[in-house]
């Protein structure tokens, strides 16, 4: 063995390099993958630094603006330079045309967060190259999404506690040190820049750490199990499983580490005591003013932690788990999926199949005879885009309820379709879909016999708790059928006709 080399929180498992016949498969692997699932052209990453040096021209503008109501001198406002940074898979390079960019504002103390999403998200909705604006200040971590030129963004806001000395708050954000005093909601929207760069650094592979993280996205995404929102692993989750991986393998080829991936994960025995970390939880003591009153993940202090079914946690201080909203329903469909991606892959270097055989579509509509559709239905694109997020951020709570009906089994699908039934009444809406399936011991006809009333009634009463209820009174509507497999309209082997999937990066 060559000189110790250790990355994360134990040994590697092998230090073995690749062969020449990986080298082969990887190529292959690469290549396939370039067909289905390009990465971004150079006219595209132009673009998108083009829409990068607008927002930044833009907040800069609106910065000075905030800084003479507020009356700030001028020697203060040249200190505090705002920076414009970004996060997310931007940031880690995997970068497809469709991805969204999330951008971090990093502001001085004087800028109020209040501010950024009322008058700033003006000054972006009336931006002429600026469509589907849309502020949610009050989410755990508030956002304003938006589209510009076409690409989606994902605008977070952290205001620093201490004025930053010019040039240098991308760095200083990087220190633990700079979340001292600061607000819950900016140490939020920090802690995604800072994961990002942490994971960069603790990876011993940055080219193979992308190239394997493209190949298990799009595997993800094409067997429906991409949706942080929805209770699946949403990017950061992905990104985190993938760099775990290559710190244990830290010489493997793509394709190898695409077969330690799904074999290491099927086995993994997931609980609260077996997290997926990639370096050490730190805690600051007692005695370390401010710092130690963050909260950290620890099943071990926080009993609510222990709910967590498959703790994948974030490296950057505070570390948090990136998968609460996992149920034990998405357990079960993750682990087929890392099972099934293990004998593919086995397959595929048996020569018994392709790469493209390993991202084969999950064929939702043909493998159930039962669903629950979900038609979220709204009069105006505004609403339509406040309340179908709002339903989506909701919908684990249903599989939740669903998920303890006995002798049925339910598969969320994360997707969300173009109306089955278009109604002049409701011109903007979507349908989403659950697959319902009844167990053996359930009895012959215990898909006429179960319930699903109670559960979809106590669904119902949540999404009504909508805080913007009353000020779209009218506008909405959400309705849930049962629906049997020859009720949707498809020819067999193919997707449904009618049920188109809408490309919807940006929320995933
Ligand atoms: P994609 O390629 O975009 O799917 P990603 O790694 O960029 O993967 P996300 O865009 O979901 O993942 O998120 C990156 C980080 O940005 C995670 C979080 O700190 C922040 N973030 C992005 N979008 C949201 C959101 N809608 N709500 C809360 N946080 C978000
Ligand atoms: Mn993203
Ligand atoms: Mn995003």
């Amino acid at each position: 063995l060559g000189p110790a080399v250790r990355y994360g929180i134990s040994d590697p498992i092998s230090l073995q390099e690749a062969e020449a016949h990986d080298l082969v498969l990887s190529e292959r692997m690469k290549e396939e993958l370039e067909m289905v699932f390009p990465t971004e052209t150079p006219e595209g990453m132009e673009r998108r630094q083009g829409v990068l040096q607008e927002l930044e021209r833009l907040f800069h503008e609106w910065m000075l603006k905030q800084c003479m109501e507020a009356n700030i001198s001028e020697e203060e406002i040249k200190k505090s330079t705002v920076k414009i940074t970004t996060l997310g898979s931007y940031r880690l390079g995997v970068v497809h045309p469709g991805s969204d960019i999330d951008t971090l504002c990093i502001a001085p103390p004087f800028v109020r967060r209040e501010d950024f999403f009322s008058t700033f998200a003006t000054v972006l909705d009336q931006h002429e190259d600026v469509s589907e604006c849309v502020p949610i200040p009050d989410a755990y971590t508030p956002i304003i999404k938006l589209k510009m030129r076409g690409v989606c963004i994902d605008l977070l806001f952290a205001r620093l506690a201490r004025p930053p000395e010019a040039e240098v708050a991308e760095e200083v954000a990087k220190e633990d040190e700079v979340l001292k005093n600061m607000d819950e909601k900016s140490v939020r929207c920090l802690n995604g820049f800072r994961v990002a760069d942490q994971i960069l650094k603790l990876v011993p592979n940055q080219e193979t750490f992308r190239r394997t993280l493209r190949f298990i996205k799009y595997w993800a995404r094409r067997r429906g199990i991409y949706s942080n929102i929805v209770g699946f692993f949403g990017g950061i989750t992905w990104s985190l499983l993938v760099a775990r991986i290559c710190q244990l393998y830290p010489y493997y080829a793509p394709n190898q580490l695409v077969n330690r991936f799904f074999r290491l994960y099927h086995q993994w025995q997931w609980n609260w005591a077996k997290p997926v970390t990639l370096c050490d939880i730190l805690e600051y003591p007692a005695t370390v003013p401010g710092m130690s009153a963050f909260k950290v993940w620890n099943p071990k202090s926080n009993p609510a932690d222990r709910q967590h079914v498959m703790p994948v946690i974030t490296p950057a201080f505070p570390s948090m788990n990136s998968t609460h909203n996992v149920t034990e329903t998405t357990k079960r469909i993750l682990l087929d999926e890392f099972k099934r991606g293990f004998e593919m892959v086995q397959n595929v270097e048996g020569n018994k199949a392709e790469w493209c055989d390993v991202y084969a579509p999950f064929p939702f509509f043909q493998e159930f005879k039962h669903f629950l559709m979900i038609e979220i239905l709204a009069k105006s694109e505004d609403v339509y885009n406040k309340f179908s997020g709002w339903v989506e951020s909701k919908l684990r709570i249903l599989v939740m309820q669903l998920e303890v009906v006995n002798g049925m089994r339910i598969h969320p699908n994360p997707l969300q379709y173009d109306l089955l039934e278009s109604d002049g009444e409701w011109p903007f809406g979507c349908d989403m879909f659950l697959g319902l399936s009844f167990t053996p011991e359930a009895g012959a006809h215990a898909s006429l016999q179960i319930d699903l009333r109670p559960a979809l009634t106590s669904f119902m009463e949540v999404i009504l708790t909508w805080t913007e209820r009353d000020a779209h009174l009218g506008q909405f509507r959400l309705r849930l059928r049962r629906l049997a497999a020859s009720d949707l309209p498809y020819a067999a082997d193919s997707q449904p006709a009618g049920l188109r999937k809408r490309p919807r990066e940006a929320s995933d």
